[in-house]
């Protein structure tokens, strides 16, 4: 929790360098704008850091698609730790829940590329307390492998092994919180061209989906045995959309020509303008995970009710974490404290319409079907 009463809510993105973490993080808030649009709550970045990296971001894609031709590896990559704060903003002072996304350069992922001094513990600790890891995956890397070669170099070039050490201690601390529910997805990016669904015209959807599930099979398979409460969910998301691979490069690394770099070519798809899918899933199964959480400590509640009532008021005054935290928030329990200090009825009724706004739009984007690209394991 911060010193005002919203409710923060922890994830933690895993890839190495170029990957796709910070359009990911870019997209989510676009696509959650999108997703709130007409309704009273709306979808902010807080802070004029945050502010400031989400327009830089969008300043320079605009100016690649305006190039009319794209290459990944010419966007800055990002330089230093750095954690978004976006709200999901029902306009009522100290509501509301406040995502938190921890970015990172990618080159701090591996071991090997880990510069002296980078801050990766810290960054490894807010992975292992956030509920939900997000898997940014390229998807060129898996869908342009044409030779042995470059399958051989697949999993170094996507640091999977990484991955699943990041993930594993993230389950290891799930399972010590059986009660705290958990959501892992994995979400395939840059893969316009592999769905029929945005603008292109082939569907390459399944061969994307063999194999996301042959190289990150580790990681889906340790869930049930590791923390079978943690839901794992394949979201591909096309940041960008409005661009088509157009060729992709495998060139040896200088120092070492056994190992491979990647790079892909796009063409941008007329008109140039950014067109997000997927990131809406996203935001759904978010939305799904806090209204699951809710029910799960709503249970325990009443559980301790039946017990003792004294038991259960105790209980629900403590501070539990989290999950408590959003019975709290999504009951109202926290709702308008300002106002009714001030005793400014009016303000405290509108103050609760709108909080409660909050909770309606939560259970109705989790009660939505999911996109017909998604896929629970
Ligand atoms: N075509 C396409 N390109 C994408 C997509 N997502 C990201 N990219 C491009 O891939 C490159 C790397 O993306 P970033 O978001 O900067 O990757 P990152 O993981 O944050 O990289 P580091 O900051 O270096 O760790 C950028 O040029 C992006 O524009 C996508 O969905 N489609
Ligand atoms: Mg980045």
């Amino acid at each position: 929790m911060t010193d005002t009463s919203r409710l923060v809510y922890r994830i933690g993105m895993v890839g190495p360098s170029r990957v796709g973490k910070t359009s990911l993080i870019t997209a989510l808030l676009r696509g959650g704008q999108h997703l709130l649009e007409g309704t009273p709550v709306a979808m902010k970045a807080i802070g004029s850091s945050t502010q400031k990296r989400l327009g830089q971001h969008r300043r320079d894609l605009e100016g690649s698609l305006l190039a009319g031709k794209f290459r990944p590896g010419a966007l800055g990559g990002t330089q230093e730790k750095f954690l978004f704060h976006l709200l999901l903003d029902p306009g009522v002072p100290d509501a509301g829940i406040e995502l938190q996304l921890l970015d990172y350069p990618g080159g701090w992922f591996d071991p090997v590329t880990r510069p002296p001094g980078a801050d990766w513990e810290e960054c490894e600790h807010f992975l292992e307390q956030s509920s939900v890891l997000i898997v940014p995956i390229d998807a060129a890397v898996l869908m342009e492998a044409t030779s042995a070669t470059h399958l051989r170099v697949m999993p170094s070039i996507l640091a999977t092994t990484q991955v699943g050490d990041v993930v594993r201690s993230w389950l290891t601390e799930r399972k010590r919180r059986p009660d705290e529910p958990g959501l892992l997805m994995l979400c395939p990016v840059k893969c316009e061209s592999y769905f029929d669904d945005n603008g292109g015209d082939r569907d390459d959807s399944e061969e994307l989906l063999t194999w996301v599930r042959r190289l990150y099979h580790d990681v889906i398979d340790a869930v049930p045995g590791e923390a079978p409460h943690v839901r794992t969910l394949y979201c591909p998301v096309d940041t960008i959309g409005c661009v088509e691979i157009t060729g992709a490069e495998w060139t040896p690394e200088p120092g070492d020509p056994a190992t491979l770099a990647f790079s892909a070519e796009y063409g941008v798809r007329p008109p140039g303008r950014q067109a997000i899918k997927g990131a809406d899933d996203v935001l759904m199964a978010l939305c799904r995970h806090l209204v699951g959480a809710r029910q799960r400590v709503e249970e325990a509640v009443a559980t301790e009710k039946g017990r003792t009532a004294t038991t259960a008021e105790r209980y629900a005054e403590r501070h539990e974490g989290f999950f408590l935290d959003i019975w709290y928030v999504l009951n109202g329990e926290r709702r308008y404290r300002r106002e009714a200090a001030e005793d400014v009825r009016g303000a405290a009724v509108e103050a609760d319409k709108r909080v409660t706004a909050l909770t309606e739009i939560i259970e109705d984007l989790a009660s939505r079907r999911p996109g017909g690209r998604v896929r629970q394991w």
